[in-house]
């Protein structure tokens, strides 16, 4: 079955170029169990005792026995700039939690005259014994700069890298020259350590300022981050008018955007693809048509062997959960699966099962899933 369905998305690369695999139906491989239902869930990370951590669009931090499937609140969150794209964004631990009981979390933070911008919280996580907690101690240790009037494009992913060091995606909110500019963090994978400050080995830690946080530059929406267990740093960012892209990322790197992007403007006006600058780093995967990317693993569990090391990527407008292999230095799409819904976060459990939450637009709220081995 498995290599029936690998055999056929191979053909359907060969044939088609950029088209996608044909969509597995997800029962065929996993037993798919709805656990909760969360009201316009984002993001969500495991305690080390089992429980899950979800963030609320709204601005709302729930904290889930998956066990009794009863949900708590967790008080002292930041008042979050809610609209469009915005609000409550990722939450993930530090390292050390077991012995620090800190946790990280992003959001669109109201600026002045209806601006706003993605910001990161540091906080310490209280529990107490009826199921909830509260934030405690919370400081902002990062914000976009500028502040920006749009209704999208926050990003605020965060990843822990093997150095110990913090990780953040900065999308561009909507206003394309701020990836190439040294100036803004806007349009930037950002690095730093766990407490805001700024590495002295960060590329342009010289230059001071802003541009001494930046990684990588010349990005657009960037909704994931993982590493693997190499020490490898992955991301995927929605492309424009087709163009969604999985990035190996390197040290001060500048991958295009806007300058070049396998997409194109929304308008219909040309936007050069990669190939045709080569000085800027080309992305291991474009999609044409996208698949909109959101949340992102790279699996280590033990419950799915045969995808060790595979990358899981939700897709927002592909209502699909899509499964990359990667080579040296190359990936692929291997296998996508039809959710039937928007994909908003995809997470690993303690026992190696693949979480997923569905993005809610309907109002009937968005479902946490549970794939288990069939
Ligand atoms: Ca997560
Ligand atoms: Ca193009």
């Amino acid at each position: 079955m498995r290599a029936l369905v690998l055999a056929l998305a191979g053909i359907g690369i060969a044939a088609c170029g950029a088209h996608a695999p044909a969509a597995d139906a997800p029962d065929r491989v996993f037993v798919v169990t709805p656990i909760a239902t969360f009201h316009e869930p984002w993001a969500m990370t495991f305690l080390p005792d089992g429980r899950l951590l979800v963030t609320e669009k709204r601005g709302t931090l729930r904290l889930l026995d998956v066990n009794t499937r009863r949900a708590e609140n967790i008080g002292g969150v930041p008042v979050v700039a809610y609209g469009g794209q915005g609000g409550f964004g990722d939450v993930i631990l530090h390292p050390g939690f077991a012995q620090n009981q800190l946790v990280y979390v992003s959001f669109a933070e109201p600026g002045e005259g209806g601006s706003s911008g993605a910001a990161v919280a540091r906080a310490r996580l209280s529990l107490d014994a009826r199921g909830g907690g509260k934030l405690e101690d919370l400081s902002v240790i990062w914000r976009q700069v500028p502040k920006v009037v749009s209704g999208g494009h926050w990003g605020h992913r965060m990843a822990f890298g093997p150095d110990g060091k913090l990780w953040i995606t900065s999308s561009e909110r909507q206003q394309f020259t701020p990836a190439q500019d040294m100036k803004s963090n806007l349009g930037k994978i950002v690095r730093l350590n766990d407490d805001g400050s700024v590495p002295a080995d960060n590329p342009f830690h010289a230059q001071g300022g802003v541009t001494a946080q930046i990684w990588s530059l010349g990005h657009r929406n960037l909704l994931g981050l993982a590493f693997d267990a190499s020490g490898r740093l992955y991301q995927h960012e929605m492309g424009p008018s087709g163009g969604d892209e999985l990035n190996l990322i390197r040290k001060g790197a500048n991958y295009g955007y806007p300058i070049v992007s396998n997409g194109d403007h929304y308008d219909g006006r040309d936007i050069p693809d990669h190939a045709t600058r080569p000085e800027f780093a080309a992305p291991l995967v474009s999609w044409t048509p996208v698949i909109s990317p959101a949340g992102f693993i790279i699996y280590s569990g033990s419950m799915f062997p045969e995808w060790t090391g595979d990358g899981f990527i939700g897709g927002l407008s592909s209502k699909s959960l899509v499964r990359v292999e990667f080579g040296d230095g190359t990936a692929r799409e291997a296998q996508r699966f039809d959710m039937g819904r928007r994909i908003r976060e995809v997470e690993q459990g303690p026992d190696g099962a693949i979480w997923l939450l569905e993005d809610e637009r309907s109002g009937s709220g968005g479902r946490l899933l549970k794939l288990t081995k069939s």
